[in-house]
C-alpha cells in the first residue's frame, strides 16, 4: 500500500473474534455482508480503520470457514501484515494451523492473537508452546484488554521492518 497506510487482514477460525478484535480497534467498524447470486450464501467480512503510530491502518476481517478461500485471497492481496486471531480456550484447531500454513507460504509478517484472554478456560500458554518461534499477544476482544497494545506492538515489527 501507499507510503503512511498499512493494511493488515485479520484470520481465524469461525467464532474466534475476529469481528469483535476489529470492532475493540475501531467501534465504527463495519460488518459487511454479501450475498452471492444465487442467493443462499452469505459472506461477511470486516473493515475497520484506525490510527497506529502515524500509519492509517486498514484492518480486514476474513471470513472463517473454509468455503470462502476465495474471499480470504481477494483480501489478502497487498496486505502488509496478517493477524490470525484463535480461540484462546480452544487452542490452535486445524482451520488456524490451515491458514498458517498458508501465510507461511506467503512469507508475510504474521502475528497472533490469543483471544477470550477474559475467560476462565482461556490458555494462552498453550497456544505459544504450539507455535514455537511465533508472537502470540493475549488478549480480549470483549472487554479490550491489551487489544490496542497488541496491535501497537505489531505495527511496530512492520514500521521497522
Ligand atoms: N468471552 C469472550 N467472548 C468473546 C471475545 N471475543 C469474541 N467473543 C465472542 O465470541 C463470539 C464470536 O465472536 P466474533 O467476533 O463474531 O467471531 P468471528 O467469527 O471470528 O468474527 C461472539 O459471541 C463474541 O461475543 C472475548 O474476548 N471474550
Ligand atoms: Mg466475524
Amino acid at each position: 500500500m501507499a507510503e503512511g497506510r498499512l493494511k493488515i487482514v485479520v484470520f481465524g477460525s469461525f467464532n474466534a473474534g475476529k469481528s469483535s478484535f476489529i470492532q475493540a480497534l475501531d467501534s465504527g467498524s463495519r460488518n459487511i455482508e454479501a450475498t452471492s447470486k444465487e442467493g443462499a450464501t452469505t459472506v461477511a467480512f470486516d473493515f475497520g480503520r484506525l490510527q497506529v503510530r502515524d500509519r492509517a491502518v486498514y484492518l480486514f476481517g476474513t471470513p472463517g470457514q473454509e468455503r470462502f478461500e476465495f474471499v480470504r485471497e481477494i483480501l489478502a492481496r497487498g496486505m502488509d501484515g496478517a493477524i490470525i486471531v484463535v480461540d484462546a480456550t480452544r487452542g490452535v484447531d486445524a482451520m488456524t494451523r490451515h491458514l498458517y500454513d498458508r501465510l507461511k507460504e506467503l512469507e508475510v509478517p504474521l502475528a497472533f492473537m490469543a483471544n477470550k484472554c477474559d475467560c476462565p478456560g482461556a490458555a494462552p500458554g498453550a497456544i505459544s508452546r504450539d507455535l514455537p518461534g511465533e508472537t502470540v499477544y493475549p488478549i480480549s476482544a470483549r472487554n479490550g484488554e491489551n487489544v490496542y497494545a497488541a496491535l501497537d506492538a505489531f505495527v511496530a515489527t512492520l514500521v521497522a521492518g
